[in-house]
């Protein structure tokens, strides 16, 4: 007994795999993620923190919170919805593990990341949070010293991984046809 049935199958287009963009560079005009503004504009500073021209990982200047319990605050808007990579470069030392950087207000999952196994009194390094999901177009970072009196940052970047936009073409068949689509009828 012949069973047809409509096979409908979608190709992807032409574009291939989304690929990772940097969407809030260190260097970006007017981000002042990098704090080459050699001021904090953009962020919102409680505690003891300030810029400074003593040490910096780029350019001249880097963000120092030089007493415990100090945050930066800021929150980027208009970002498009995805999986991101926030990372910076941070200098100083530990803080009884009560340092870090956190991702919020996101409409997804909080994340942390504790900076204390990563940071160095006498180099800069770079620390990652992957998967950082944003759903509602905006993202809350945080860095806060914990117990630390001299925690330095610098060359922040929220990287786009993989966007949700929808890469299939014609998916709600608002073009009025099958385009995208491919129709195989008749298999058994
Ligand atoms: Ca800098």
């Amino acid at each position: 007994m012949l069973v047809a049935a409509l096979l409908f199958t979608l190709t992807l287009g032409s574009t291939g795999p989304l690929r990772a963009a940097s969407v809030f560079a260190a260097d970006a005009p007017g981000a002042n993620l990098d704090f080459e503004a050699g001021s904090l504009t953009d962020w919102t500073a409680a505690g003891t923190a300030a810029v400074q021209t003593a040490d910096a990982h780029g350019g001249s200047y880097s963000a120092k919170l030089s007493a415990a319990s100090s945050t930066l605050t800021r929150t980027i808007t208009g970002i498009e919805q995805g999986s991101y990579t926030l990372s910076a470069w941070v200098k100083g030392g530990t803080s009884s593990n009560s340092a870090y950087i956190t991702a919020t207000e996101t409409g997804g999952p909080d994340t942390r990341t504790m900076i204390d196994t990563y940071i160095s009194t006498t180099e800069w390094k770079q620390i990652s949070m992957r998967n950082v999901l944003i759903y509602n177009g905006q993202v809350k970072i945080t860095i806060t010293s914990g117990t630390g009196s001299n925690l330095a940052v610098d060359d922040i970047e929220l990287t786009l991984d993989s966007s949700d936009a929808n890469p299939l073409a014609n998916w709600s068949f608002e073009t009025g046809d099958l385009g995208g689509w491919t129709v195989d009828q008749g298999r058994t």
